[in-house]
């Protein structure tokens, strides 16, 4: 059943959504994030003040990110405005009130997308993060860079984004990807700890302020003759040979030859 693979519970007031899809390394799967987006709505409902996003205790791999098998086939686009990731990522930005990220483990392509949409990044010495779109061939999409480029200096998000190779916790904590580094063996507590002050906070100021900070970082206007140029460099890229190669390497567990083409 799709709803086992996220856990819901409320402790102390604190709602906390546990990623479960271990067999797959927490791919997010369509049902999971619809379960999750469905979920934070059902929190701000009954005015849960603060929400943990974790992965289930004991997985090396916080998550392996979008759900590679779900990903629109080449031809179409792969980040489509109504992905059922995208709307858990708005979900999660338009929360009333904080939504803290708890990582232990390794964070993968659209996940790193979804810690850097939390407002707060709580993670331990195994936490690394890694934006992997140039394995895949997939061009990633202006929104999901706006998210990047508000939270990380841009140098930074060049190097993720063309290396797509993973940073280690220590450096991520340097450049501001993580809030707080602490010892696995203190994450829960420390978080639990800093989510029970958030929540006894004025939640209808928090949310305020929430609201204004996202407004004012969403708000990057752009012509809409520069949108249409930036589609058409997307569209070339996944209806290329290189993203039908992407996806096939994966699925077929080998590394990708691409062309340019
Ligand atoms: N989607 C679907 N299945 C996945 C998956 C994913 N993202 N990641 C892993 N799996 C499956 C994998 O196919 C295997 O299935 C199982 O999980 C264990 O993985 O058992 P099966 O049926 O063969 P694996 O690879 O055997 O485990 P590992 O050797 O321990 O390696 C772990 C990592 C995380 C390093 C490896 O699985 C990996 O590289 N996964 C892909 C990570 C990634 O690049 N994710 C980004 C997805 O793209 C994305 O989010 C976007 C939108 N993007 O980047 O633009």
């Amino acid at each position: 059943a799709p709803s086992a693979l996220i856990g819901v519970e409320i402790i102390d007031g604190i709602g906390i959504l546990t990623l479960k899809n271990r067999r797959k390394l927490n791919a997010l799967r369509r049902d999971m994030m619809r379960r999750l987006t469905e979920s934070l709505e059902s929190f701000a409902e009954d005015k849960i003040r603060v929400v943990i996003l974790r992965a289930e205790a004991g997985m090396d791999v916080w998550s392996s990110g979008h759900d590679i098998t779900e990903l629109p086939r080449p031809g179409q686009d792969p980040l489509p405005y109504a992905d059922p990731l995208e709307e858990t990522l708005r979900a999660i930005r338009a929360y009333p009130g904080p939504v803290i990220a708890m990582v232990h483990g390794s964070v993968w392509g659209g996940a790193f997308d979804m810690v850097l949409s939390c407002d707060i990044v709580i993670a331990d010495e195994s936490a690394s993060f890694a934006i992997t779109p140039v394995n895949l061939g997939l061009p990633y999409n202006t929104t999901g860079l706006l998210h990047f480029v508000g939270r990380l200096r841009e140098n930074l998000v060049k190097e993720l984004f063309f290396t797509a190779t993973p940073i280690e916790a220590k450096k991520a904590a340097e450049y501001g990807v993580i809030n707080h580094l602490v010892p696995s063996a203190q994450l829960e507590t420390h978080t639990m700890e800093i989510a029970r002050q958030m929540a006894s906070k004025a939640p209808l100021a928090m949310a305020a302020i929430k609201e204004q900070l996202r407004v004012i970082s969403d708000y990057q206007p752009i012509a809409a003759q520069v949108f249409e140029r930036l589609q058409d460099l997307r569209r070339k890229a996944y209806e290329s040979a290189d993203y039908r190669e992407g996806i096939a390497a994966f699925l077929e567990k080998r590394q990708p030859a691409f062309k340019g083409e």
